[in-house]
């Protein structure tokens, strides 16, 4: 597997200790620290490899607060550099008065959906105690994981890489797409077309499903369910695909179908075969699986009462159809089954400026099948550190077939879900 190496960026304003850090972490002076502002000029990069994370590129950057046409030209390269990182230190003096610069920082790297962990560097032993009013004057630092340690003391080494390798997700975390796939094995992939199907590709989760299982040696079936047919309860349909899998000289060990198809495949896929769902793939896919965590959301409907409110959260403005899950399917059903709750919507980037997150009872996320992990992350982030549960549209919609069909899907997920009944 190629490895990648991770790049690691540091910043924040001049003094603060960010090329103590840079020391700190490559244990070498591989930076000039000096109490001159401004010290630090181009940005001095460091290839490391850290124990846990594998290979990792350190940006040491100039700080970003300097006036003049020197620090204007700082600036622009540490802002540059920004984009290039998968995560930000954002190391903080919380002795300072303004934190302007610690505003921006924050704000631009959320806003290019980076990791972020923030580092507060304890310059006197008493300075820990003014880390909340840090937080006060800054809120959106309260959304990130944070470690207080003196950047010049060579023992909080191992704490701020445990505290990294704790947080911080890797590019090189592998990841399988369909875990349990075996090799010479028939996966059947359900994909039940219609007139606004497009012509000329498969959709982004059924190419991959494709492709991942024939790079295992095992073979991908499609298979074209008529929805509108089996919906209306036309045997001929269910007869179709019963003949198809008996045309099989051994059992599939797995359909992976449309979640649209879900009220029809919970039912018509045998005992000995197992079923799960494209969306449910990608979902654990993109959050680096963290399913069990989207599964676990579900349960938030259970304690849901009149007032609640519950999001909907979609990540990119996708052309909506008749039957759109997002705004249509999802409030008729809770319409239906939890009249007296709102459902509010959310729908591209402005999510991580919804100040109102901690508000919603529940947020059902959408299939995510456009976006980043990157993106992804920085919203479950958002919702894990405020403690507000979320799940996905596949979840949701196997939910909506029973308990029974929930637990299904997440079966060849080993996720056991044990739901209120
Ligand atoms: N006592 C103490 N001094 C520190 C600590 N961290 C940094 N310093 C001192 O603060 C000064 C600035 O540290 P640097 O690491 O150079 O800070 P910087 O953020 O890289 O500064 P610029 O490159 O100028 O932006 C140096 O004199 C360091 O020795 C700390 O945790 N405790
Ligand atoms: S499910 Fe995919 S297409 Fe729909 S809003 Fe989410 S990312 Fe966009
Ligand atoms: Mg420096």
């Amino acid at each position: 597997m190629l490895v990648e190496r991770d790049h690691i960026g540091i910043f924040g304003k001049m003094n603060c200790g960010k090329s103590s850090i840079m020391n700190l972490l490559t244990q070498q002076q591989t930076s000039i620290v000096d109490p001159t502002p401004g010290t630090t000029a181009d940005t001095k990069i460091a290839l490391q490899e850290i124990h846990g994370l594998g290979p990792v590129k350190l940006f040491d950057t100039a700080g970003l607060d300097e006036a003049g046409e020197l620090g204007s030209k700082k600036r622009a390269k540490g802002l540059s550099d920004l984009k290039e990182c998968d995560l930000v230190l954002l190391v903080i003096d919380p002795d300072t008065k303004s934190f302007a610069t610690e505003r921006e920082i924050l704000a631009r790297a959320r806003e290019q959906d980076k990791q972020i962990l923030v580092i507060y560097n304890l310059f006197q032993s008493s300075s820990g105690q003014r880390i909340p009013l840090v937080e006060e004057s800054v809120p959106l630092l309260r959304f990130h994981q944070k470690i207080g340690l003196a950047a010049v003391d060579p023992v909080c080494r191992q704490p701020l890489l445990n505290f990294i390798v704790a947080n911080f997700v890797s590019k090189n975390c592998k990841m399988e797409l369909l875990p349990f796939v075996e090799r010479e094995e028939f996966y059947i992939l359900n994909i039940p077309m219609d007139d606004e199907t497009p012509p000329g590709r498969y959709l982004r989760p059924q190419a991959m499903a494709e492709e991942y299982i024939t790079r295992r040696w095992a073979y991908p079936i499609s298979y074209r369910m008529d929805l509108g047919r089996a919906r209306n309860g036309d045997a001929a349909e269910r007869r179709r695909f019963e003949a198809f899998l008996g045309s099989l000289n051994r059992r599939p060990k797995a359909i992976i179908t449309d979640s649209q198809a879900m009220d029809l495949m919970h039912t018509w896929t045998p005992d000995d075969v197992m079923l799960t769902t494209f969306s449910i793939m990608m979902i654990n896919y993109i959050s680096r699986g963290r399913l069990a965590r989207f599964a676990e959301g579900i349960k938030a409907l259970d304690s849901l009462r009149a007032g609640d409110k519950i999001l909907i959260a979609e990540a990119c403005n996708h052309s909506r159809i008749a039957e759109d899950i997002g705004t249509v399917q999802i409030p008729r059903f809770m319409k239906r089954h939890w009249p007296g709750v709102v459902v509010e919507h959310n729908f591209g980037r402005e999510f991580q400026e919804n100040d109102r997150l901690s508000s919603y009872k529940l947020v059902i996320h959408c299939g995510g099948c456009m976006i980043s992990a990157q993106k992804l992350l920085a919203r479950i982030r958002d919702l894990d550190s405020i403690g507000v549960p979320y799940t996905n549209y596949g979840i949701f919609l196997a939910y909506t077939q029973g308990r029974a069909a929930l637990r299904q899907v997440l079966r060849p997920w080993h996720i056991d879900y044990a739901g209120v009944d």
